[in-house]
């Protein structure tokens, strides 16, 4: 536990179910982990490295927490649980998922626990919404802004 707020900022993501609902409820469950959180708009997306598969609804999120980077992790995994999420599969369709982008400057590389997302920098579906309410927050690890991280996609 930790008592410095840090900010920190989540991808949602979902492609089974009532996506919409589903992504709204599950920002507000959020809340209760997470202090002055915005939200990004919707992006229906077409499902990445996965086959063929339900299109997604993607959005992203920021605030600032109390709360360790493990115990977040924790809150998560537990918000997707109560949305139904079943893991049947590495990369099945899910309601809901839930990942930990950025932890305040922190590069945290542990079992279980890697942050930033090892994958965000090539992820438009996490980019493009991140970019709406955090396009000048800096990845530690490259130094760019995800504004600039959205602009070096291919086709940015
Ligand atoms: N999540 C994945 C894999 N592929 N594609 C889209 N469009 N959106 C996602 O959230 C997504 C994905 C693994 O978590
Ligand atoms: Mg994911
Ligand atoms: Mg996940």
């Amino acid at each position: 536990m930790s008592f410095k707020l840090v900010p920190v900022a989540i991808a949602l993501g979902g492609n089974l179910g009532d996506r919409e609902r589903t992504l709204r409820d599950a920002a507000a469950a959020l809340q209760r982990s997470i202090c002055d959180l915005r939200l990004s708009t919707f992006h229906d997306t077409e499902p990445a490295g996965v086959g063929p598969q339900p299109r997604f609804l993607n959005a992203a999120a920021t605030g600032r927490t109390r709360l360790a980077a493990r115990d977040l992790l924790g809150a998560l995994l537990d918000v997707e649980r109560r949305f139904g999420r079943k893991r049947p599969y590495p990369g099945a369709p899910r309601t809901l998922d839930l990942d930990l982008i950025l932890y305040g400057d922190a590069v945290i590389a542990e079992a279980g626990l890697e942050v930033p997302h090892p994958r965000f920098r090539e992820r438009r579906f996490v980019l493009a919404p991140l970019a709406e309410i955090a396009g000048d927050w800096r990845d530690p690890v490259t130094g760019r802004t995800v504004g600039e991280l959205l602009r070096l996609l291919v086709g940015g």
